[in-house]
């Protein structure tokens, strides 16, 4: 089990602070180190590819590519400022895997494709469109290819994660569960919505480290649960599957 993670760009906190947001870059980092141990942790192998300072966001590496299976699926993303990012992914992926590359109008990033063991639910937002469900199908010709619509949140992924095992973890409210036909749903307390995003191996699970209630229910629910700390990334609308693709 690999993942592939992307460096943090000294230029992450530009995006943030005409907004007012202020973003530590030193506990960035130090956040970054420490999630990377605990995807070893998890039973990853680390491949790391390089930050590109005139993309700001491009630590948050899961959007511009979805790989399964030897086949590395190469997104156009729907967000201008993020355009490029796919660039360096690509390059990582081309020595190893087949590569197919998305046409316009489809658009699509990672934080909207969910994927479980018998389906791929692909969240219809303002990244990703209709036109991209062709790539996705391509990509998992095994699988069923659903959509859901996100209104409420930037991905779908902001909003749920798959826990493995036919258990997707939930937001309540953020999304219509009721697409989830063949999965159990868990719902994180309301409050907690931001923890509905977790990475899980097995019977390990990564969770925000700001989420206490949900790291005694996923204990109650057998987890071994390791707390992270991604306050910094959190500033920048991303969460723990957004750091990483995972294959
Ligand atoms: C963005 O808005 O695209 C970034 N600031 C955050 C991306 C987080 N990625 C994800 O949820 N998959």
């Amino acid at each position: 089990m690999r993942a592939l993670v992307r460096e943090r760009p000294e230029s992450y906190p530009d995006l943030y602070e005409p907004k007012g947001i202020d973003i530590d870059l030193e506990l960035a980092r130090h956040q970054h180190e420490e999630y990377i141990e605990d995807l070893r942790w998890l039973g990853y192998d680390i491949k790391t590819v390089p930050a590109d300072e005139t993309l700001p966001d491009c630590v948050f590496v899961e959007d511009p590519a979805i790989v399964h299976d030897g086949t590395a699926l190469i997104v156009r993303m729907g967000t201008e400022w993020r355009i490029g990012e796919e660039d360096e992914v690509r390059s990582f992926f081309a020595s190893t895997h087949d590569l197919i590359e998305m046409e316009p109008p489809a658009t699509l990033e990672g934080g909207d494709v969910l994927v479980a063991e018998d389906c791929v639910y692909v969240g219809l937002s303002d990244r990703s469109n209709r036109e991209a469900l062709p790539y996705v199908e391509r990509l998992f010709p095994e699988r069923a290819v659903e959509t859901i619509p996100v209104d409420h949140t930037w991905h779908l992924k902001t909003a749920c994660s798959y826990l493995g095992d036919g258990t997707v973890l939930i937001a309540p409210g953020m999304i219509d569960t009721k697409r989830f036909s063949d999965l159990e749903c868990v719902a994180v307390p309301e409050e907690e919505w931001f923890a509905a995003n977790c990475i899980a191996e097995g019977d390990r699970v990564l969770v925000p480290a700001a989420a206490e209630k949900t790291i005694a229910l996923l204990e109650d629910n057998g987890y071994t649960v390791r707390p992270v700390e991604v306050s910094e990334f959190r500033l920048g609308d991303g969460s723990l599957t957004c750091l990483s693709i995972l294959y």
